[in-house]
């Protein structure tokens, strides 16, 4: 069964239950990570590693996206931050000798904990068709079997390129330059699960697929609201800038379905006061219902629309397009519409709207919980609306802030992974490289696995990232996946992916950030852009895991000489040994980059322009900024269901495993829980403690059950259970997507939950 470890895996999931942290960080923190991080490295190294995370001249941490304050403290990473170092800095290995001893049915029966506990991967490795186990092979033969799967295709819009976010703009900007000169936009990536929504409800009204706040903004502004996010797990770094925030006169709403331990109170581990007493952090929490965020921010719409004088006129009138038909709408919001969609009180929501009115300058920031539903992208239009009501576009201290996931994948998406590239970039390529890229958009993360899975796609290949457990409605990607002629992985650690692989397979093992980079022209660093648009180098400071490790670059670029052979237009060797040159053609081709070299020799590297932001200018299809008006939309609860969100523990890094602990929310020694309101619990006769299987439930009647999830009574908002991803992906439909987007509804799952058959 795709979604439970078999009997024999090491891995006993037993969860205990106390109750959940009312805040976040200090102490135990601190303790929590560098007990990790002398498990996985020793004490030295640990010493070593942890003293060059987002330092100048360091390595930007592989953790997430939170830009870096321009001032750094000597410790400037966090818990989680830590543990992701320790486990890429492991001195733990998986050699030839550990492919030799577990097949490749073995493998697919461990845990993904299990699997990432093993350690780096050390060496290339196949397993050839019919084969039950991987076998050594050399970078050459390697990228002799991959010319020989491409070569044999149809088309190469047979191919598939994956992209996680981790990659650095140097091997980005490469990777989708060989997939196009090779002739396909096939170049699906993490973002499509993750921010795709919010990028595409951005650039649709404001221009500008990006979030429009630096972190003076946040310092700056008066009212700051977070929905969706829990940063106290996800982005440990931000509470410190809301902490700032505060300090500076800031007010925090917080909308959540659940209370996160970070953004009720926050220990700040970096000063002394912090690591005993902490700050409250947030002034008003919305316990909001699953799906319940654009009623929310459509009637505040409303409500300041009724407002007299509360509307910035001047900015309505002067940057903005639409405002006749969103007023229309807005006006039209129903008080007990809204209520059934939020749970919300009208109290709360006058509240809140009062402490809006109260403040000139407003931020939202956002993460999964806005981006993973059916309706996400009308919903984080709605938000747009509500800043450009008050002008809160493009003046400081206010403005969209979607906090992205992987360290680099916003910058991974400058560099044109993605699969419906603009006219613009295409062109400013071809110009540059004199070859034609391919215009027909390609295939993101759900069309690529139709396409595997109908046999239209033949070849996969990854760099980094999960594909087979990062994705949607598990059963039917692993099907897909294994109808592929080839799988390629390139890969630091084993994951699940490597186990359900093509008829042949490959795993290249590669450099991760904080390793040595060697090539031709000697040392060398690569680039990355966090979450607000600044870009900076990233040079890794330790010997590589093994001798046999290419970087990202290098694989890149000796695939395509491989695979393109000498028609090829581009100049793989030079980039290859000296990735400045790599960065000369950046420059050239994507706007913002001018001078790239010499700026990013600046240690605090430099911010890409943001039209909106820097200039209240919309480069949208009106040239202005663009009100819209959708019908609000919730999702439908029938009776004796909850709605599941699929979300992340505090010991976890996407489909990383680190530990079986939550410990904010109380629970530890394992991660099959289901957290239910205990109103819930009480009608459905659900006791705490008691086991249940979670079927999902989804108009295509196909039966989807994750086995064995241990109840627990939880304050969630009524009707909304969570329980953890990846675990849970088996129940997410691969064509329950959002609209527009198509980012699979993660957040939105209905489900029963049933007595559980096993155990
Ligand atoms: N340590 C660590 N750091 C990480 C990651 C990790 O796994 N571990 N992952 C990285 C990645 S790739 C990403 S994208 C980010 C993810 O960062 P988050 O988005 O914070 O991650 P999730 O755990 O999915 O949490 C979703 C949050 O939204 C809330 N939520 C869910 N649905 C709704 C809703 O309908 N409305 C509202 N208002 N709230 C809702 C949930 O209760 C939860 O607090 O973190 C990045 N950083
Ligand atoms: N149900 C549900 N599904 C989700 C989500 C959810 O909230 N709920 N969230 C979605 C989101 S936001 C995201 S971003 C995706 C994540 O999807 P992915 O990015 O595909 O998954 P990760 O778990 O981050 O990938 C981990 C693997 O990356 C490899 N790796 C780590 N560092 C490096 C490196 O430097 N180079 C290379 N080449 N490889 C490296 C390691 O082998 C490791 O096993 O999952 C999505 N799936
Ligand atoms: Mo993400």
């Amino acid at each position: 069964m795709a979604s439970k470890p078999p009997k024999g895996d090491p891995v006993q999931d037993a969860p205990k239950v106390a109750e959940p942290k009312r805040s976040a960080a200090g102490l135990t923190a601190i303790g929590h990570s560098l007990r990790m991080a002398h498990q996985q490295m020793g004490v030295k190294r640990t010493a070593l590693t942890l003293l060059s995370v987002n330092q100048k001249n360091g390595f930007d941490c592989p953790g997430c996206a939170w830009p870096d304050p321009e001032h750094r403290h000597t410790a400037e990473f966090c818990e989680n931050g830590a543990k992701a170092v320790a486990e890429e800095a492991t001195l733990r290995r998986v050699t030839p000798e550990f492919f030799a001893e577990h097949t490749v049915a073995d493998l697919a029966g461990r845990s993904g904990y299990w699997l990432g506990q093993q350690g780096r991967l050390t060496h290339p490795v196949y397993l050839p068709e019919g084969g039950d186990r991987y076998e050594p092979v050399t970078w050459e033969r390697a990228f002799d079997i991959v010319a020989e799967e491409i070569g044999a295709l149809g088309s190469p819009d047979e191919a598939v390129f994956y992209t996680s976010g981790r990659t650095s703009n140097e091997a980005a900007f490469l990777y989708q330059l060989f997939a196009r000169e090779l002739g396909t936009n096939n170049l699906p990536d993490c973002s499509n699960m993750c921010h795709e929504s919010s990028g595409s409800a951005l650039s649709e009204t404001i221009g500008v697929g990006k979030g429009s706040v630096l972190l003076e903004d946040l310092y700056r502004s008066d009212l700051i609201i977070v929905a969706g996010q829990n940063p106290g797990t996800n982005h440990p770094r931000m509470l410190s800038a809301l902490e700032k925030a505060k300090a500076n006169g800031a007010r925090i709403i917080s909308v959540n379905p659940l209370p996160e331990a970070g953004l009720e109170r926050f220990k700040n581990p970096q000063t002394p006061k912090g690591l005993t007493t902490g700050a409250a952090l947030t002034d008003l929490f919305l316990q909001i219902r699953l799906g319940g965020d654009q009623a929310l921010f459509r009637i505040l719409n409303k409500l300041i629309l009724d407002t007299p004088g509360a509307v910035d006129e001047d900015f309505v009138r002067e940057h903005t397009h639409g405002y006749e038909d969103f007023a229309e709408a807005a006006r039209a919001a129903d008080w007990d519409a809204t209520l059934t969609a939020t749970g919300l009180t009208r109290e709360d929501i006058e509240k809140c709207l009062r402490m809006v009115l109260a403040s000139k300058r407003v931020i939202v920031c956002w993460a999964m919980g806005l981006t993973q539903h059916k309706h996400s992208v009308p919903m984080i239009r709605e938000i747009v609306n509500f800043l450009l009501l008050r002008g809160n576009i493009g003046r400081p201290g206010a403005g969209v802030c979607p906090v992205r996931g992987h360290s680099n994948v916003q910058g991974d998406r400058t560099m044109g992974i993605f699969e419906r590239p603009a006219e613009a970039f295409l062109d400013a390529l071809e110009k540059e490289f004199g070859f034609s890229p391919p215009r027909e958009h390609g295939y993101d993360v759900v069309r690529a696995i139709r396409a595997l899975r109908d046999g239209r796609a033949k070849v996969f290949f990854a760099m980094g990232g999960n594909f087979v457990s990062a994705s949607p409605d598990t059963e039917v990607t692993e099907a897909a996946m294994r109808r592929a002629r080839l799988t390629v992985h390139v890969s630091t650690k084993l994951n699940r992916s490597h186990a359900v692989t093509g008829a042949r397979a490959l795993i290249l093992p590669t450099l991760g950030r904080t390793e040595r980079d060697l090539q031709g022209s000697g040392e060398q660093f690569v680039t990355v852009e966090d979450s607000m648009g600044m870009v900076h180098a990233s040079r890794g400071r330790l010997e590589p895991a093994s001798g046999q490790l290419l970087s990202e670059p290098a694989i890149v670029c000796r695939l395509a000489r491989r695979v393109l052979g000498s028609g090829s237009k581009v100049p793989w060797e030079e980039f290859e040994k000296d990735y400045a040159t790599i960065r000369d053609r950046i420059a050239r081709v994507i706007p913002g980059f001018e001078d790239f070299n010499a700026r990013v020799a600046n240690p605090s590297g430099f911010t890409l322009p943001h039209a909106p932001r820097d200039e209240r200018r919309f480069p949208t299809a009106t040239g202005k900024a663009n009100f819209t008006a959708a019908p609000v939309e919730y999702p439908e609860l029938p009776k004796g269901r909850l709605l599941l969100q699929t979300l992340r523990s505090h010991d976890q890094y996407n489909t990383t495993i680190y530990g079986l602990d939550d410990r904010y929310r109380g629970i530890t020694n394992g991660r099959r829980v289901v957290l239910v309101n205990p109103e819930d619990a009480r009608e459905l006769r659900l006791a705490d403690g008691s086991y249940v299987d979670l079927v999902g439930e989804w108009k295509d009647g196909v039966e989807r059950r994750a086995p064995g999830f241990r109840v627990v009574h939880y304050p969630t908002a009524p009707g909304c259970a969570a329980a953890y991803y990846p675990e849970t992906n088996v129940l997410v439909p691969l064509d329950a997507t959002a609209d527009t987007s198509n980012t699979p509804a993660s957040k939105s799952v209905v489900v029963r939950l049933e007595q559980s058959t096993t155990d």
